[in-house]
This record gives C-alpha cells, structure tokens and sequence, in this order.
C-alpha cells in the first residue's frame, strides 16, 4: 500500500480579501490563515505517514516581500524530511521561476520540476515515475501537456501540471490542455494545479483538481483541502478530499421582511447564520451577508449604513466565531412612497424618476460625475462593489439606493441620528 497526499496552490502568506480595520480581533485569524492551513497539511502527511505529497503550482502567491514565507516552508519541508515523507513539486503562474527574484536552499526531500522542459523523476525504494514541468514565465499559454515523457512500464506513473485544463471561469488560461490529451500520455494519475475549485476531470484515469487549501475571498466557499491518495501495487484504490482550511467562507442570505426592526433583524441574522456555523466547526468563518425581502426598515437600512453593519456583526458574535466580510442590502421598500405623496416630496420623487427614465439626463449622470469618479478607484475596488463596468442597470441601483438613503434622511430619521 503506498499513500500521497496531493495539493495545490497554497498561495501561502497571501492575505484574504476584503480585510479591513473592522476585522478586529478575526485580523489575526484571517491573515495568517494561509500559513496555517499549510502547516495542517504538514501535520497531516506525518499523521497519516502518506509516502509523499504532490504541489502542483502555486505554492507562492508571488515573489516573497521576504524571507519570512520562504523559511516558513522549509520549516514544513524540513518536518516531512524528519518524518521521511518526500515532496515533488512544480511552479504554477504565480511563483514561475521568472517571478521570484529571492531563493532559499531546500532540504534534499524536496524536489522540484525544471521549466525547460517537461521529464522525469523517479527515487529509489519508490516504484513512482513522477513526470512534470514547471512554469518559467507567468504567462504560459502553450500545451504543456503534449510533451510530457512517455509512462514508465512497472511503475505508478503520475503526471503533476500547472494548468487551467479545459478552461475554468473565473481563473486565466494556463497551459491550456483536453482531458484527452492527458489521458493520451498513458499515465495513473494527474495532479493537477490552477482551479481552486475541487474538481476530479476523469477516473479513468484520474485527473484531479484538488482546489485551494484554503479559501481566500467570497468566491471559494466551502470546505477547502487537499487529496488523499491510496494505491494498492499499481492500481489506485482511493481518492479522497482531506479538508485542511482554517477559515471557512460562506454566502448568507436573510430574508428579513418580518423584521420590523434593527433588534428583530439582528435576530434574524443569527439564526441564519447558525447553520453555516455549524458546519465550520471549530473554524473561523467569514461570510457575505445579504438581507432580502421587502424590509419595512428598507430606508433605514441604506441610509444609516453603519448601524445597519455594526447590528449585523454583532448577531455574528453572538453566533459563534463569526465575521462578516461584507453586508450587502438588496432589501426592497414595501410602500414606496408615490410622486403625489406631499408636494415637495413628490417634486423630488419625480426629479429622482427623471434622472433615470431620460436619456439625456442618463447620459450625464454616466458623464459626470460618476465615470470620472470611478476612473480614479483601482479595478480590483470596483469590481468587488460591482461597478466594474457602468452599465445602465448599476446606474438604476445607484439611483435607488440615492432615493433610499434621501427618503430615509427626510422622512424618517429621527432628531440627532
Ligand atoms: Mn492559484
């Protein structure tokens, strides 16, 4: 029987998105979390005494600020050389040779795949070819795949690739390649590296995508880890996810039409969360949440933003080990008043209307002064607001949230709010 354990793209020491001050006493969880979920790969591979570990690209978010992220993992390599548990690795886009500028000697468990040209690797004691290729540049648009060596007859041959594969949304085109193209090299098993989403491509043979180890926004929900491997001679008997994250993600949506008030919504807000919570475990978790429904408190809602955040994390506290990465509030109001609900208000009701329903008025607003001020916050902000492109349905929600936040300060704050 011979186990390994397969993972990619670590990105250790990256930071999480969406970090900001109010992170408060989750900073510290959310910063180190990809450094700790590396170290609970290490602990699982000596638990489990697996025979070796697959990285398979991306071990690195980039070039290393300094040496503090390169000595983190030859501590971890350096705790497998102890437990005599070997490691096979290749760069992926984002540590490609060209892109780290600092080097640290490995210990000799550690072996990693050159860039020039895919080849082979193999050790004594272990009946494994190992066949693999590095990323030189970042930018690696060719087929890898192709030119990998042919398998090794009597062995356990396994394929370890960087690469988008077929193509994934959400991740850059890398050394694009069909799944019958690696099934054409002959080979038990490929590690692959790149989509962050867990995903096996075929069984026969198995093509695997392990996903990340560990979610780093919104976008990589659910439990994260690596793949656990069992082969029994030359045959794989079994391939298992090993969940290994320290931060969980999640999406939460509240229906809070019932709730009449901040108190009653904050209610709402724990006993939704409560599942999520329930299913992290003992891990922090880190959630989008969205409020829905037609809200009676829609006005004040939007427009006293910070109460309605700060009453958000705090039913997240009490929830469990809970925080809130953003609060999102697509509630509607259930008695919008009309054009003709008092004269001056229905003048500005009607104002507000206009700048929508006529084009010209349309027109301008995209002019000046939103496009210019939208030009001047970096993309990664605008995208994350969902501003990235200034289309005529944002601009519908910029105007009703402006109508909101107005209606709000006039008709129902209260003296001093
Ligand atoms: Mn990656």
């Amino acid at each position: 029987m011979l186990r390994f354990l397969h993972a990619a793209d670590i990105h250790l020491d990256s930071p999480l998105a969406g970090l900001a001050a109010r992170a408060g006493d989750h900073a510290t969880t959310l910063v180190g979390a990809t450094r700790r979920a590396f170290e609970a790969l290490i602990a699982y591979a000596i638990e489990q005494t697996v025979d070796f570990v697959i990285i398979a690209g991306d071990l690195y978010d980039g070039d290393w600020r300094d040496f503090a992220t390169g000595l983190a993992f030859v501590a971890g390599m350096a705790r497998l050389e102890r437990a005599n548990i070997r490691v096979v690795m290749v760069r992926g886009n984002h540590d490609a040779e060209n892109q780290m500028t600092r080097r640290l000697t490995l210990p000799p468990n550690v072996s990693v795949f050159e860039s020039r040209k895919a080849h082979t690797l193999v050790f004594e004691g272990l009946p494994v070819a190992f066949h693999g290729r590095s990323f030189g540049n970042r930018r690696e648009i060719e087929n890898l795949a192709l030119d990998y060596p042919p398998p090794r007859a009597g062995m356990l041959n396994i394929g370890v690739l960087h690469s988008s594969a077929t193509g994934r949304p959400h991740h850059d085109t890398y050394a694009p390649c069909s799944v019958e193209d690696l099934v054409a090299r002959g080979y038990d098993y490929w590690a692959l590296g790149h989509v962050h989403k867990r995903e096996v491509l075929c069984r026969e043979p198995w093509i695997v995508f392990p996903g990340n180890l560990q979610g780093r926004d919104v976008n990589e929900t659910g439990a994260k880890g690596a793949t656990l491997v069992t082969v029994d001679g030359q045959r794989i008997v079994a391939v298992e996810p090993v969940v290994l994250d320290v931060v969980r993600w999640a999406r939460c949506a509240v229906d809070v039409s019932a709730c009449p008030d901040l108190e009653s919504l904050g209610e709402a807000v724990r006993t939704a969360l409560a599942g999520e919570v329930e299913a992290a475990g003992d891990r922090t978790l880190a959630v989008r949440l969205t409020l829905t429904g037609a809200s009676p408190i829609h006005r004040r809602l939007i427009g006293d933003a910070d109460s309605t955040e700060a009453e958000c994390a705090a039913a997240a506290l009490r929830a469990g080990d809970v925080w809130i990465e953003r609060v999102v509030v697509a509630t509607t109001d259930p008695e919008p008043p009309g054009p003709a609900s008092s004269d001056a208000l229905g003048a500005l009701i009607q104002a507000l209307d206009a700048l929508h329903a006529t084009p010209e008025h349309r027109e301008s607003l995209l002019k000046s002064p939103l496009a210019p001020l939208l030009d001047k916050l970096p993309l990664e902000i605008r995208q994350a607001a969902g501003l990235a492109e200034l289309t005529d349905g944002v601009l519908a929600g910029i105007l009703a949230d402006a109508r909101a936040i107005l209606l709000d300060r006039l008709l129902d704050a209260p003296e001093g709010r």
